[in-house]
């Protein structure tokens, strides 16, 4: 069972929809934590209600990025996280806290990377015309949004889309593909070569797999 621990900084949607996945049947890890850069973070609320260890570190406290990224690894650390979440995190990261959790850290991005790294990617996405967005599931690396992509979803862009509607319509794939992702780490099945990732077939005959498996009776 791997441990992994979650980092938000508002809503939690992307967390909720893991915690889902990781409460049932087989999942092969489990939230040991969920921490924030601010004190007000929905997602914290959420993780609290469903029983997990919480922290909030405000990053106003720590004048320096290099400060508030130790205390955050030195908060992180007693739990021993074997993969590092972050779900909707707003603060860059340093390179000292990026290398030590290297191989071992993924992050959402809400556009189809590299396409718009950054923020306000739905609404540089809509500036911009384009007919199809997304959202990417990467290992984070010092070189913000440019880290080893492990999967990405599309979406189309539709006549009369406004930010809201194309958000949500993201949002809902990455509700699909961010579980999808943190289980093929949990499972051993992802590995980084020359900066790519490959995905290692399943351990498990298709027809053995244990949601194929019909129950006595059924
Ligand atoms: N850190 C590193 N080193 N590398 C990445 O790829 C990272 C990262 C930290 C966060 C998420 C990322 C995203 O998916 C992420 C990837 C925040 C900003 C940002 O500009 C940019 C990208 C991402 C997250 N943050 C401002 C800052 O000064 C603060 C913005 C705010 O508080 O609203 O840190 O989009
Ligand atoms: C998600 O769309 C995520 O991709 C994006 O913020 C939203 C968080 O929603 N991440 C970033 O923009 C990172 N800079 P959630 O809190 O409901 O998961």
């Amino acid at each position: 069972m791997k441990r992994i621990a979650v980092l938000l900084s508002g809503r939690g949607s992307n967390f909720e929809a893991l915690l889902a996945c990781t409460a049932v049947g087989d999942f092969p890890g489990e939230i040991v934590v969920v921490g924030a850069n601010r004190t007000d973070a929905r997602g914290i609320e959420t993780a609290r209600q469903a029983g997990i260890a919480t922290f909030c570190l405000a990053h106003r406290d720590y004048p320096q990025r290099e400060e508030f990224d130790r205390a955050l690894r030195e908060t992180l650390e007693p739990y021993r996280p074997d993969l590092v979440v972050l779900a909707g995190f707003m603060r860059i990261l340093t390179p000292g806290f990026v290398d030590f959790y290297a191989g071992r850290m993924l992050n959402i991005h809400p556009s189809l990377l590299p396409a718009f790294p950054g923020l306000h990617t739905h609404e540089r996405a809509l500036a911009e015309g384009v007919r199809i967005h997304g959202c990417t599931v990467h290992f984070v690396t010092a070189d913000l949004d440019h880290g080893p992509i492990v999967i990405q979803a599309a979406v189309p862009v539709l006549p009369g889309d406004g930010v809201d509607e194309l958000a949500s319509r993201v949002l809902r794939v990455e509700h699909r593909i961010y579980p999808q992702a943190v289980r093929w780490f949990c499972e051993g099945r992802l590995s980084l070569n020359e900066g790519r990732v490959a995905l290692a077939p399943s351990a498990w005959p298709r027809s053995a797999m244990p949601e194929l498996v019909v129950p006595q009776g059924a």
